[in-house]
């Protein structure tokens, strides 16, 4: 019996009239230039389960009609349909499971990754007969596997599933995720068993990011993929992420592989499969990871070692600003060969820092060398050392904030032209978004709460528009599975930024961009 893992597309792109999920599209095409781990990761665990043949598709890459068609082609011996959706893809994976279930009611439709995370309830209770279950957060390896087996052998799989959320007797029942190891052992042959994709991502990464790389850093790279060696940051120690970061973090502020051998043997793996350049998946290296990476830096294996520089895998990763000021981390990361790295940038005064959640440290911890006031600074010597290190950053702002107002937005703009004037060496491309109350985030929590938004504003010392406007906006998003993108965001900022428009973001955001293009930064890339 065979069980599909697919990741849908961006449901604007294949459904008329789907709002638009992802600001300018046209610019968020990078998606389709890798296999995706969390399948990949789904597929190669699910070998284990006797009598079930796991098949990797991506709709990303693949054309969409092409995955109802094989549905169809197969009805009759596919088990289980699983989707790994994220907001922007949700609908399209919805659509599928339809199209499956109206071809054979059988075909069991199982649901996860960081959308049905953030709004579990709400996919769940909305999605009754299209949804049958879902598996909440990341460590759920296990329970998925586990809970396919029971499925193969017609068993009724009742509980013990960790992760699992499903009805039982009416009610929605859900089982909490449970640690478990990072999933290592990956079949990369599963990427073009069911349909071959590897060319298209190859055709992709071509086009898209080979030439873009060479220009900045002189080297050619032929095929990407996302690497996981750890995954985390350190900003979710204390359950206290930036307000807009979106990421379902788990049951585990931070998860990596145990030691610097076995994520020498991850980098290998993927090297040895025909990948010069991996997409570290943490969220953040420098201060989340600093021992693996030191571990890693320290004893490098002698294949890598015995490789001309130019030969060795190129790493990408994330970072942030203020992990980077301390120049021997980035000499670090180089040594590794580290040569990419994205990076939010941390401009704009200290209330407006402090009302986006950046600082490593809570407002009562005024005084710590890591808060608000420090934070500018902290940039622009991670700007500096990251140029002596020879790391090149793909920097991003956000645009906006509870409370926000066009004073704020002023001083911010003017900030982050400062900071762009300090770091243009390293600098490699700089993104410039409009702040968006994505699911699972603090500000689409403050977007549906208007008196959690008042407390919040009134600690922060701002001030926000009219609280009856806001709660006749939050009634609009409470309880919804689907989120227009574009409405959610010029709510938010009607709902908490007093006498601005998503016009005048977009118009703060246009600036910036113009400001950075006019010193060489490449805008977007
Ligand atoms: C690497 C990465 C990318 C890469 C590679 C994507 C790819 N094709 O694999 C690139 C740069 C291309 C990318 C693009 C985008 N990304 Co991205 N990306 C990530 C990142 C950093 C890691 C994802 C990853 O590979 N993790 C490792 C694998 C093993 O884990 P996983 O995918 O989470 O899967 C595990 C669990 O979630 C679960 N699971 C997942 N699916 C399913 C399905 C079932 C049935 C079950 C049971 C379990 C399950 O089990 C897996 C094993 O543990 C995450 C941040 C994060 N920490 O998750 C953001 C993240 C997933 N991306 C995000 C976004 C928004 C995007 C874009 C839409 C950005 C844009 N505007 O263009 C695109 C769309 C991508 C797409 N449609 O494929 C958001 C999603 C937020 C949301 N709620 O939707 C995240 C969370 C980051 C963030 N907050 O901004 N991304
Ligand atoms: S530093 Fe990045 S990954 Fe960490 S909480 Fe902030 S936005 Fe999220």
């Amino acid at each position: 019996m065979k069980v599909l893992v697919v990741s849908p597309p961006n449901s604007n792109t294949v459904i008329d009239g789907a709002s638009c999920t992802v600001t300018r599209p046209e610019e968020h095409t990078d998606w389709s230039d890798f296999p995706n781990l969390g399948v990949l990761t789904l597929a190669s665990a699910l070998r284990a389960v006797p009598g079930v043949e796991p098949v990797y598709l991506d709709g990303t890459v693949m054309p969409w009609p092409e995955v109802p068609a094989y549905v169809e082609d197969n009805a009759g011996d596919i088990l289980a349909l699983c989707v790994s959706a994220l907001t922007a893809t949700y609908e399209a994976g919805l659509h599928l499971c339809r199209a499956a279930k109206r071809i054979n009611p059988r075909i069991v439709t199982i649901f996860g990754n960081d959308h049905i995370t953030a709004l579990p309830r709400e996919c769940m209770s909305a999605r009754r007969g299209v949804i049958d279950y879902a598996f909440v957060g990341n460590e759920v390896v296990g329970g998925f596997v586990a809970f396919v087996a029971a499925l193969a052998q017609g068993r009724e799989p009742a509980g013990g599933y960790a992760g699992l959320l499903a009805y039982r007797d009416g009610e929605l029942r859900g089982e909490a995720q449970r640690p478990e190891p990072i999933y290592t052992a990956l079949d990369y042959s599963l990427i073009d068993r069911g349909f071959d994709h590897s060319r298209l991502y190859r055709d992709n990464f071509a086009k898209r990011v080979s030439p873009t790389f060479h220009e900045l850093t002189g080297r050619r790279v032929h095929a990407g993929v996302p690497v996981e060696i750890g995954r985390g940051c350190i900003k979710f120690a204390r359950d206290d992420a930036c307000s807009f970061c979106s990421i379902q973090f788990g049951g585990l502020w931070r998860n990596s592989v145990p030691d610097a051998e076995t994520a020498w043997e991850v980098v290998r793996a993927a090297h040895d499969e025909g990948f010069d350049y991996l997409y570290l998946t943490s969220d953040e290296l420098p201060l989340t990871f600093g021992k693996l990476l030191r571990g890693m830096a320290a004893a490098p294996p002698g294949w890598w070692s015995a490789l001309p520089e130019d030969d060795r895998p190129v790493l990408v990763g994330y970072a942030r600003a203020d992990g980077l000021s301390d120049e021997r981390r980035a000499t670090t990361l180089r040594s590794l060969g580290v040569r990419q790295l994205m990076v939010g940038l941390d401009a704009g005064t200290p209330t407006s820092l402090r009302a986006m959640n950046k600082p490593l440290v809570s407002i009562r911890e005024a005084n710590s060398p890591f808060g608000a006031e420090k934070m500018f600074d902290h940039n622009v010597r991670a700007l500096k050392s990251a140029e002596n290190a020879g790391l090149l950053l793909k920097v991003g702002f956000v645009v906006g904030h509870l409370g926000m107002d066009e004073r704020l937005l002023r001083e911010n703009v003017d900030s982050m032209k400062a900071m762009l004037d300090s770091g243009v060496g390293s600098i490699a491309s700089l993104d410039v978004e409009v702040l968006s109350p994505e699911p699972g985030s603090l500000d689409f929590k403050m977007l549906l709460d208007p008196a959690g938004a008042l407390a919040r504003a009134r600690e922060l010392g701002v001030t926000l528009p009219d609280r009856n406007r806001h709660e006749e906006l939050a009634r609009r998003w409470r309880d919804t599975d689907l989120i227009d993108r574009e409405s959610a965001m010029a709510d938010y900022v009607e709902a908490v930024m007093p006498g601005l428009t998503l016009d005048d973001l977009a118009a703060a955001r246009a600036e910036v961009r113009r400001y950075g293009k006019g010193l060489g930064v490449t805008i977007g890339g």
